[in-house]
């Protein structure tokens, strides 16, 4: 289930959208904790994954993987998540959710080549334990949004988790947003 959209396709679609959002009253807070990875680690993060998933920043050195240049970038800020290991490394975040309400899922993924090439590599995203997306061999020549819409909660919290890996190069992960619909019930 890809969800890959022409740019100028996605341009639109974001710019119609956040005008339909602003009259709708669509757009609420951000409920994931360090979605942008901006305190430099993993804070509001559960991960256990070692050198298989970091928040690393542009062109430092990275000392948990033999001390390599981080040639990913971040989406924004200074810091992204990046798989750069042939192991897959996961990383996940419990969300507070209402049962009656429904979420929409947004955030950014790009694939590095650094020269070596992008295959092998795997990415997959669930909610609530269900898979969103997977995808292997992954190819981008820049950060590609992913957004899924009308997210039903698996209760009153609903864990996010996201798994990458990466053999030649590394995948960056970064402005990992969770929002509540407007218009539900509420508690
Ligand atoms: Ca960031």
């Amino acid at each position: 289930m890809r969800t890959l959209v022409p740019t100028f396709v996605r341009i639109a679609l974001i710019a119609c959208c956040a005008l339909l959002f602003q009259g709708t009253g669509f757009a609420q807070s951000n409920l994931v904790i360090n979605g942008g990875f901006e305190t430099g680690d993993f804070a509001g993060w559960t991960t256990s994954s070692g050198c298989s998933a970091i928040v690393a920043s542009f062109g430092e050195p990275l000392e948990c993987f033999g001390g390599f240049i981080n040639q990913v970038p971040p989406h924004s800020g200074t810091w992204a998540t990046i798989f750069p290991q042939e192991a897959p490394g996961t990383i996940s975040q419990a969300i507070t959710t209402n049962p009656r309400a429904s979420y929409e899922l947004s955030f950014w993924l790009i694939a590095v080549d650094n020269g070596f090439g992008f295959s092998p590599n795997s990415f997959s995203v669930s909610w609530g334990g269900a898979t969103l997306f997977s995808a292997t061999n992954i190819v981008t020549s820049g950060y590609l949004e992913f957004r899924f819409v009308d997210l039903v909660p698996a209760g009153d919290n609903t864990v996010l988790s996201f798994t990458g890996s990466d053999t030649p190069a590394a995948l960056g992960l970064d402005d990992v947003s969770v929002r509540r619909k407007r218009g539900e019930k509420s508690e």
